[in-house]
């Protein structure tokens, strides 16, 4: 009930950020728990780790389920099927992250998102996310879901060009971004994650984030 009410609350705040780009407060709530406990038995047999990326080591630690994983190293970015830690393949993408990352594209008005990879970052105090596009993915006519959980964050919400201004977007636990169309390729980021206690994460922010990944597009980019 408590839930219910937070909920309807949230969903008044909803928010279009820009021309297909929608942030839906507190859509994660009543899964928070269960994509939590996921994320542990998903970094149990995939770990976080930080990727090198040619200009240096990420601050934000990584993992992925899904049929393709997002990596990076020094020679740049690329999906694989396979994670290079274990030469195994990535943790299936549970069914309940799924179901919610449909639900909330279908919200945003993308009916038919089907994701076959999801990228888990994990923010300590102190970790960042710079300015990018997500382009690696060979299909722009999918949209992006993002999933926010614990420590809150400031996402920095940009335009089609990197030097475009970014408005300061604060997310909080189980808030939700859905973006595509002409937002798909907007520049986007997150500030310095702030020290902080939070009751589902303890010290850190985990952001899920799902993509429709083309089979053939899995070739290294820079
Ligand atoms: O952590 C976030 O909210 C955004 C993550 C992100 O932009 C990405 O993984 O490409």
């Amino acid at each position: 009930m408590t839930n219910d009410l937070f909920a309807d609350d949230a969903a008044m705040r909803n928010t279009v950020l820009s021309d297909g780009a929608l942030l839906l407060r507190g859509f994660a709530l009543d899964a928070a728990r269960n994509l939590l406990g996921c994320v542990d038995d998903i970094t149990r047999a995939a770990p976080f780790r930080q990727m090198l990326t040619p200009s240096g080591v990420m601050s934000v630690a990584m993992s992925n389920c899904g049929q393709f994983g997002w990596i990076s190293d020094q020679n740049g970015y690329r999906y694989s099927a396979l994670d290079p830690l274990s030469g195994q393949p990535w943790p299936a993408l549970p069914i309940a992250l799924l179901d919610l990352a449909k639900n909330a594209a279908a919200k945003a008005g993308f009916k038919d998102f089907s994701p076959n990879a999801c990228l888990i970052n994990r923010y300590a105090p102190s970790a960042k996310m710079g300015l990018h596009q997500d382009k690696n993915e060979g299909n722009f006519s999918a949209p992006i879901v993002s999933i926010s959980l614990g420590l809150p964050a400031i996402f920095l919400w940009g335009g089609l060009q990197r030097s475009d201004p970014a408005m300061r977007v604060p997310l909080v636990h189980s808030d939700v971004i859905v973006f595509g169309g002409a937002s798909r390729l907007r520049y986007h980021g997150v500030l310095t994650v702030k020290d902080g206690i939070h009751p589902a994460t303890a010290a850190c922010r985990i952001n899920l984030t799902l993509r429709q990944v083309r089979v053939a597009n899995t070739q290294r980019v820079c």
